[in-house]
């Protein structure tokens, strides 16, 4: 497995470099493995009261713990490399493969079905479980963004945990990397790299926190209800209504505002 690296600043060019070719990082150490047991415990004990957040949007919005993670300094460090200073962050995730199941991801590309003006994003993939071959970690085609746009066709699948089971075809898999991370790692990968994972094979869960920064000079060309928080330096275009972060966990207002936030993503990304 390879070597989770910190991107410090003496490397820092490198490193944004290397993303520039391969549309990715993989792995980077963010926290470590006791943070990451206690992040997941948090995510657990919400679970307990919640039921199921898997795949439920912006949960940054409803809860502390993902919010934590989402404005970690390394990582707004990282993001701010990537994408320039003044960042937005437009939603957080959890991806979550039950033991054993055949939830998976096509090949696919993000920006291919956000809506959005540019290409100024990145996502983070953050493992609080270990994310490996067996349990269906992430799959790039390194390079790929560089491409461009590339053709989706909609795939009718049950098992595909993407909104429109949207697919690239033709993915030649001998050029693909599989993206294996330890809890408290994480991939960042760019919005037209092509990707995918396979089911859980395996008797644990595979956890995932995905969240996604956006530059601010971005907006939303589906709908003009689109909302974001400042996360980083400041926002000259105002294209995003305001998110309003979790004050505490699974707060009444907080939840009764985030049924129409988890809609309308869904409408978002699940529109073409
Ligand atoms: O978590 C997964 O298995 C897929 C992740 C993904 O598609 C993404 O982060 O964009």
């Amino acid at each position: 497995m390879a070597q989770a690296e910190s991107v410090n600043s003496g490397h820092r060019a490198h490193v944004v470099e290397r993303y520039r070719q391969d549309g990715y990082l993989s792995p980077v150490r963010i926290i470590d493995a006791t943070d990451a047991a206690h992040h997941r415990r948090r995510l657990e004990e919400a679970e307990a009261v919640y039921g199921p957040l898997n795949y439920k949007a912006k949960v940054h919005t409803i809860l502390r713990s993902p919010l934590e993670l989402a404005i970690h300094n390394c990582v707004l460090d990282i993001v701010e490399s990537l994408i320039g200073p003044n960042i937005l962050l437009w939603n957080s995730t959890y991806i979550i493969k039950e033991p054993r199941t055949p939830a998976h991801v096509s090949w696919h590309q993000d920006l291919a079905y956000w809506g959005l003006s540019g290409d100024d994003q990145v996502s983070m993939w953050l493992a609080l479980s270990p994310a490996n071959e067996a349990n269906g970690c992430m799959r790039l085609v390194p390079g790929s963004h560089r491409a461009g746009r590339r053709d989706h066709r909609i795939v009718d699948s049950k098992t595909n945990l993407l909104f429109q089971g949207q697919t690239v075809e033709g993915v030649d898999e001998s050029q693909t990397v599989y993206c294996p991370l330890l809890p408290g790692e994480a991939s960042f990968h760019h919005g037209w790299t092509v990707h995918s994972s396979l089911p859980n094979r395996s008797d644990e869960r595979r956890i995932g926190l995905n969240v996604q920064y956006l530059a601010t000079h971005i907006c939303q060309t589906k709908h003009d209800r689109d909302t974001a928080i400042v996360v980083h330096g400041v926002d000259a275009y105002g294209n995003f209504g305001a998110d309003i972060p979790a004050q505490g966990d699974l707060e009444p207002q907080a939840l009764a505002r985030h049924q129409e936030l988890d809609r309308l993503y869904r409408e978002t990304a699940g529109s073409t």
